[in-house]
């Protein structure tokens, strides 16, 4: 492949991964073309981007996920390659291919190995031909109830029923004994059909208290495929992420290396490019397995460039223009630790119910080792058609236990009035002596949160938020809202309410 010049980029996305991919644009000196939809009109990503383009509507399938009208913006405004961030059509083949087609460079891996990726069962046979080790399971989609109970007395219960076309945990069942498991099957396949329009199922042995741990990869189109360490998922809730760091404190060395080994041996079984993520489980006896391959930039990415000094969106766009990778695996050295919070509208008084709304108030921390990527500014809207986060709190320590220091003084320095936010959660995470010792799972939230374990707020903040609200002034809002925990409703009226922690 031949290397061009990139000078144009559209940006397939909105909030803040879009001002994430503009800002590494302008460093760079490439042009930025944004598209919104309708209530994004006057969105942050439209103002920062050189251009702005209208799309559609506000729900996300007449808008962000218009491929028609996105190709036609890229046509008309002269862009030469799109970004398409996370979520949308950041993992839609279709879509790269179309790219592909019209001429326009799409800045991720190629459609086959979206492709090879997304289906569940494909991967697994791959991986299993690379030896990259997996928990013991199928390699096809099961036929019927009868073949997959076979399946899963001769593994071993419990099993995990998953869904081929599935990742992120939807359409997944736990099954425990054989009586139970056509019952099971028969939900995750309707579960599956539903969410994906395609009802295979496989089986695998259930691993019980693992830790979620993932390699960030890079590879260029010259055959080159280095990793960029791991980063630590294992805090998370229902599938949602909620904290992320860099490096994981589970893994000596040596088990890095071994890893990173097999990362890289996955992604080049799909002639991966681009920066991709291997997902991996680690059971209590640190063995490790394949789970699934996340063929984007992903949200926790800024861990993995604190500790590495890297900008993986730059590294994208280089690999994208056909560039050789500037490092060898030799090079990636990894610096200190850091962790990421994510900042989301969502109650986590009221099993996390999410809160859109105004943000009244939005003054985010700052100061040595503090990076906050946020998508939503002062005066501006959590709405409830799109992903409720705010932001990423994103901090760095020489050391694990100076990162979690820095992340306490940061979340007290944030406020943020109108709308509620797991701030006070992350703030009960950097506590909790299970997350500073290490020793937790990915059922930490499980088992060592419940609602009232967040301190409600201090008189001291009711009365900054209640002064912030006031110099707001637009609605007049009533005193004895400010800083009463949420009932649970999270629609309709106005509300101030300052975080508790
Ligand atoms: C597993 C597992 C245990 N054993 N597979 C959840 C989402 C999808 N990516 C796969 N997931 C899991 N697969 C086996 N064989 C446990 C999970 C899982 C999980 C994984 C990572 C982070 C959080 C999780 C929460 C529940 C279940």
């Amino acid at each position: 492949m031949t290397s061009s010049e990139i000078t144009k980029i559209l940006i397939v996305n909105r909030g803040e991964i879009a001002l994430r991919v503009i800002r590494t644009c302008r460093d760079l000196g490439i042009r930025t073309v944004a598209v919104y939809s309708d209530p994004d009109r006057t969105a942050p990503h439209v103002l920062m981007a050189d251009e702005a383009y209208r799309i559609g509507p506000a729900p996300s399938s007449e808008s962000y996920l218009k491929t028609d009208r996105i190709l036609d913006v890229a046509r008309r405004s002269g862009a030469d390659a799109v970004h398409p961030g996370y979520g949308f059509l950041s993992e839609n083949a279709g879509f790269a291919e179309a790219c592909g087609k019209a001429g326009i460079v799409f800045i991720g891996p190629r459609p086959s190995a979206i492709r090879s990726m997304g289906d569940k069962t494909a991967a697994r046979a791959l991986m299993e031909k690379a030896g990259v080790p997996m928990a013991p399971g199928t390699t096809d989609a099961v036929a019927d109830a009868a073949e997959g109970q076979a399946v899963a007395e001769d593994i071993g219960f419990p099993v995990l029923i998953k869904a081929a076309a599935g990742g992120g945990g939807k359409g997944m069942r736990i099954v425990s004994v054989g009586s139970e498991f056509a019952g099971a099957m028969s939900t995750a396949q309707s579960e599956a059909r539903s969410a994906f329009g395609d009802d295979r199922v496989f089986i695998e042995k259930y691993i019980k208290s693992p830790r979620h741990i993932e390699f960030q990869v890079l590879a260029d189109n010259h055959g080159n495929t280095i990793h960029l360490f791991e980063r630590e998922c294992s805090i998370q809730r229902r599938h949602q992420k909620v904290i992320e760091e860099a490096p994981s404190s589970l893994l000596s060395p040596e088990l890095r290396a071994t890893m990173g080994e097999a990362a890289v041996a996955a992604a080049r079984t799909v002639d991966y490019t681009g920066v991709g993520t291997v997902e991996f489980l680690v059971d209590e006896d640190m063995n490790f397995y394949f789970m699934e391959m996340n063929t984007r930039l992903q949200v926790e990415h800024p861990v993995t460039e604190m500790i590495t000094g890297l900008d993986l969106v730059e590294q994208q766009i280089r690999v994208a223009e056909g560039h050789a990778l500037s490092l060898s695996q030799n090079d990636v050295q990894m610096n200190g630790h850091s962790i990421e919070c994510r900042v989301y509208a969502e109650d986590p008084s009221s099993n996390f119910l999410p809160a859109p709304g105004k943000l009244a108030r939005h003054s985010p921390p700052m100061g040595p080792g503090v990076r906050v990527d946020a998508g939503v500014e002062e005066g501006g809207e959590v709405m409830m058609h799109y992903d409720p986060m705010i932001s990423k709190v994103v901090t760095w320590g020489e050391t694990r236990t100076r990162a979690i220091a820095r992340m306490i003084r940061a979340l007290r320095e944030y406020e943020i009035a109108g709308v509620t936010t797991t701030i006070p959660f992350c703030s009960f995470v950097m506590h909790h002596p299970a997350f500073v010792g290490g020793n937790f799972s990915t059922h930490f939230v499980d088992e060592h949160f419940s609602p009232e374990m967040i301190a409600p707020s201090s008189e001291d903040d009711l009365v900054r938020a209640l002064a912030a609200v006031k110099s707001v002034d637009d609605e007049s809002v009533p005193e004895a809202n400010v800083g009463v925990p949420d009932s649970g409703s999270s629609n309709g009226e106005w509300k101030s309410r300052t975080q508790r922690r």
